[in-house]
């Protein structure tokens, strides 16, 4: 189909196929697929953008795997390895109880000897000081390793652990999920399959969760669609994926640094696409840590509706990896202002974006 045609039906609410988001993606003006996708994003959610006050914690960067791709991990007794005890890890979260923050996002390493029991008694005792605030918690990657490990079906760990207080689940590891890029990339992380099993699973018990894709290395165009097409299949079956977050690969530190980072032209336009091929996921979140501000401001204008939370200082995988702010953090003043200068009106919200 001519893209002219393509963009007729996208306008006309038609779902994106194979090859005309293929078409779509490598031909479209780049200002057309801003106008496409922010058109989408304004029949979802208006003027708004979201944020959230939350903080990250890192209880450790010791991990069992190598995804090529990491700055962030490893191994036991490395330089650079940290493994806070659990008292370090609460006391993390003492000191930032009157914050304001509503969601802590906890994601570390898979380490090798925490295991879900360790991880649930963390969750429990996190709440136990913060209980206003929600826990978002551990990759699948993270969480099918610590649940296979206790010997338990998916649902009974993940049961476990929303017993404990998690209510919803982050979107990494997803990566790329084709098998001969994930095969390249991060060998150990196990099958989009699992990826996707780990997320199903959650959702049936009523844990929402989101998506994420690593994109700008060794992929293609092809391989993103691939992707974004089996999240969409998810989300039509469960409904439980709250927002997608593409994440570019930044090239500091990791065993990929020759390729070097993809342009902000390919930012914007992976963003717009992600919008307009998940027809059925409410938010596409621009994660300000990752791009920086500049490219955040100009993802508003390319269908982002979301762009993550005031951080505070907490998160390290990015700076690792090379991003631009090595103490990321913004008030809600910077980001009322990012939100205003591309023309929209920033709405706090909650972890399950529900207006605060
Ligand atoms: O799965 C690791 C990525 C992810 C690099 O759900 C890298 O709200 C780029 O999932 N360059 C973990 N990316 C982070 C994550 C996340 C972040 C923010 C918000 C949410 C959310 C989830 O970080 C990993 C991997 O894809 N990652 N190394 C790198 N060098
Ligand atoms: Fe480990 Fe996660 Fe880094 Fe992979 S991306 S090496 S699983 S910390």
């Amino acid at each position: 189909m001519a893209v002219a045609d393509i963009i007729s039906k996208v306008e006309a609410g038609g779902r994106l196929t194979f090859s005309e988001a293929l078409e779509l993606w490598k031909e479209a003006p780049l200002w057309q697929l801003s106008q496409l996708a922010v058109k989408a994003k304004r029949e979802r959610s208006g003027d708004k953008v979201y944020y959230n006050r939350n903080f990250h914690l890192e209880p450790t960067n010791v991990c069992q795997f190598e995804c090529k791709f990491c700055s962030y991990r490893r191994s036991e007794g490395e330089q650079g390895a940290w493994d806070y005890t659990m008292d370090e890890v609460l006391d993390i979260v003492r000191q930032r109880k009157d914050s304001g923050a509503t969601e802590i996002h906890i994601v570390g390493g898979v380490h090798p000897t925490h295991d879900l029991y360790y991880y649930t008694e963390m969750i429990r005792r996190v709440k136990q000081i913060m209980p206003q605030a929600a826990v978002k918690a551990f990759t699948a990657v993270e969480l099918n390793y610590m649940i296979s490990k206790a010997g338990l079906t998916t649902v009974e760990g993940l049961q476990l652990l929303k017993d404990a207080g998690m209510e919803s689940i982050p979107g990494g590891g997803a990566e790329i999920f084709a098998p001969e890029i994930r095969n390249e990339i991060c060998p150990q992380k196990g099958s989009a399959e699992q990826w996707l099993a780990l997320h199903r699973a959650a959702h049936s018990i009523g844990i929402d969760s989101n998506a994420t894709m690593l994109y700008g290395h060794i992929e293609s165009i092809e391989h993103r669609i691939d992707h974004l097409m089996r999240l969409r299949l998810l989300q039509d079956e469960t409904g439980g994926i709250n927002a997608f977050i593409p994440l570019k690969y930044r090239s500091a530190n990791n065993s990929l640094s020759h390729l070097g980072e993809t342009s902000v032209i390919d930012d914007l336009r992976t963003l717009a696409m992600s919008r307009l091929i998940l027809d059925n996921v409410e938010h596409i979140k621009a994660y300000w840590v990752m791009y920086g501000k500049t490219t955040t401001e100009l993802a508003l204008a390319f269908g982002a509706d979301d762009i993550d939370g005031t951080i505070d200082d907490s998160t390290k995988i990015y700076s690792m990896a090379g991003a631009d702010d090595t103490r990321p953090t913004m008030s809600v003043e910077d980001i009322e202002r990012i939100c205003h200068n591309a023309g929209f009106t920033a709405v706090e919200r909650d972890t399950h974006y529900n207006q605060i």
